[in-house]
């Protein structure tokens, strides 16, 4: 793969509207994946394998937690950090920003915001210091867009709880020491219990042969009649909102993380058009691929705009979900439209692994997918403003 060259770009100088600390927190993530991500992750993706080396690291540049307080491990960082530091990430690859979003947003949010004092105490300094790592698993195969009907199930056997079903599409599952399973009581309502490795009757099958997300390791969860101790259920909040509030602080984190892999692929393709020459000229000097570039700088600046204003509302708390709902659907919609204009700018090229451009295309196939796909947050949307839900 190519040295790692990459300039971020500007345009609308937003970098006046950070303030010193993000700006640190940015570029010390950025140098990170610079040195650490860059390097190997053409290599990791192709031989579909998560690079666990980089566990570490992130922990370090506090994207394990970056918004959880200092007193469970967390960086105790505002949200806009926590947005570019997933932005950071994911202009390395999707998959390790989805391991970083897995267990911030999914795994490290809930014990903190559902869970009891001691919960916290025994998984988050584990978690954000890299030494535990987590999974979420909402989706079933038989309930992806539609959570709600899931059929996971746990009964009330007095000194525990006997957990049975199965989870699909789950990010680190097949290595994670711990899950969030979000599952159906006797009455039919959803809880979060967490469950650990090594619990018998559980078991976490890796899925195979993805084209996409390939430096992310997917799996299933099946629960076999597990025996959950009663502790390991989070009390302060259940139903479906409950797993969708922790779905709000991820949508978030990738509605800023798409940007990174936007602003890789522009960069790369800006590059390359002023080196690459055919006709005696770079290529950079036709029309056509300057209405490639022009645009793309265009649709990024936009969505910066759009990221930096949600921080500030996640900041205050008034941020609704089908806000930060738009910004998910805009922001990997324009990443990925992006992938795919950049990737015929280097012509041959961009197929291969010598660029990151392919690897961006094929991995924002999932993110446009996961976390709700581009058609459910379209609905959010559109029942948000005429108030009619068209989910049914
Ligand atoms: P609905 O009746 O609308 O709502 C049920 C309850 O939930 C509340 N609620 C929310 N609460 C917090 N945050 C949100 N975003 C919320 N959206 C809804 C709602 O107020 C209600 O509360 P209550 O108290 O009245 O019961 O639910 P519905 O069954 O009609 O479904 C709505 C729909 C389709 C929008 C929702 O289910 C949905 O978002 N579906 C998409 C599923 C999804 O996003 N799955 C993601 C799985 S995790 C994942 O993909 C991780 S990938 C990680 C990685 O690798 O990075
Ligand atoms: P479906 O719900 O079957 O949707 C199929 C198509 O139908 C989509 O185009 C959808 O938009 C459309 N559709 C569905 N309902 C409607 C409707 N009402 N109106 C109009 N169109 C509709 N889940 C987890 O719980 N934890 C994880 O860690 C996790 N990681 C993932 C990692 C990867 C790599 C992938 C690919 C998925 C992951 N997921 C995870 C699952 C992900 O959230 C689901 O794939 C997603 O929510 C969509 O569900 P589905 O695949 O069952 O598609």
């Amino acid at each position: 793969m190519k040295a790692d060259q990459f300039q971020a770009p500007d345009y609308y100088n937003l970098d006046e509207l950070l303030s010193d600390e993000h700006k640190m927190v940015r570029d010390a993530s950025r140098e990170w994946v610079k040195r650490e991500v860059s390097p190997i992750i053409e290599e990791a993706a192709q031989k579909a394998e998560f690079p666990k080396q980089l566990i570490n690291g992130l922990a370090e540049i506090g994207a394990f937690g970056p918004y959880i307080p200092e007193e469970y491990g967390g960086a105790g960082l505002d949200q806009i950090s926590y947005g570019l530091i997933m932005q950071e990430i994911e202009r390395g690859d999707s998959g390790v920003r989805s391991t970083a979003s897995v267990q911030s947003s999914l795994v490290m949010y809930p014990i903190f915001k559902y869970g009891t004092e001691e919960q916290k105490k025994k998984y988050l300094p584990k978690l954000a210091s890299g030494e535990m790592i987590g999974c979420f698993g909402l989706t079933e195969p038989d309930h992806g867009s539609n959570p709600g009907g899931m059929t996971t199930n746990f009964k009330d056997k007095g000194d525990h709880y006997l957990l049975n079903g199965a989870k699909m599409w789950i990010s680190n599952a097949p290595f994670a020491d711990i899950a969030i399973v979000w599952a159906k009581n006797e009455e039919g309502r959803i809880h979060g219990l967490i469950v650990e490795r090594g619990m018998e009757g559980f078991s976490t099958p890796e899925t195979h042969n993805k084209w996409s997300l390939r430096a992310s390791a997917t799996g299933e969860l099946v629960f076999n009649n597990v025996k959950v101790p009663k502790e390991n259920l989070m009390p302060e909040k259940s139903g479906l909102g409950a797993p969708l509030g922790c779905l709000d602080s991820a949508r978030y984190g990738i509605a800023w993380g798409a940007i990174g892999a936007a602003m890789d692929c522009y960069d790369t393709a800006l590059r390359y058009a002023k080196e690459r020459e055919q006709f005696g000229k770079p290529i950079a000097s036709f029309q056509l691929q300057q209405k490639k570039l022009a645009e793309m700088i265009t649709e990024i600046t936009k969505a910066q705009l759009l990221a930096w204003r949600l921080g500030v509302m996640r900041n205050e708390g008034t941020a609704t979900s089908a806000q930060i709902s738009m910004a998910k659907r805009n922001n990997v919609a324009m990443a990925i439209n992006i992938a795919r204009e950049a990737r015929q700018i280097l012509g041959g090229m961009g197929i291969t692994g010598e660029y990151s451009i392919m690897r961006h295309s094929m991995n924002l196939e999932s993110v446009i997918t996961y976390e709700g796909t581009h058609d459910i947050h379209l609905l959010i949307t559109g029942l948000d403003i005429t108030g009619i839900p068209a989910f049914e």
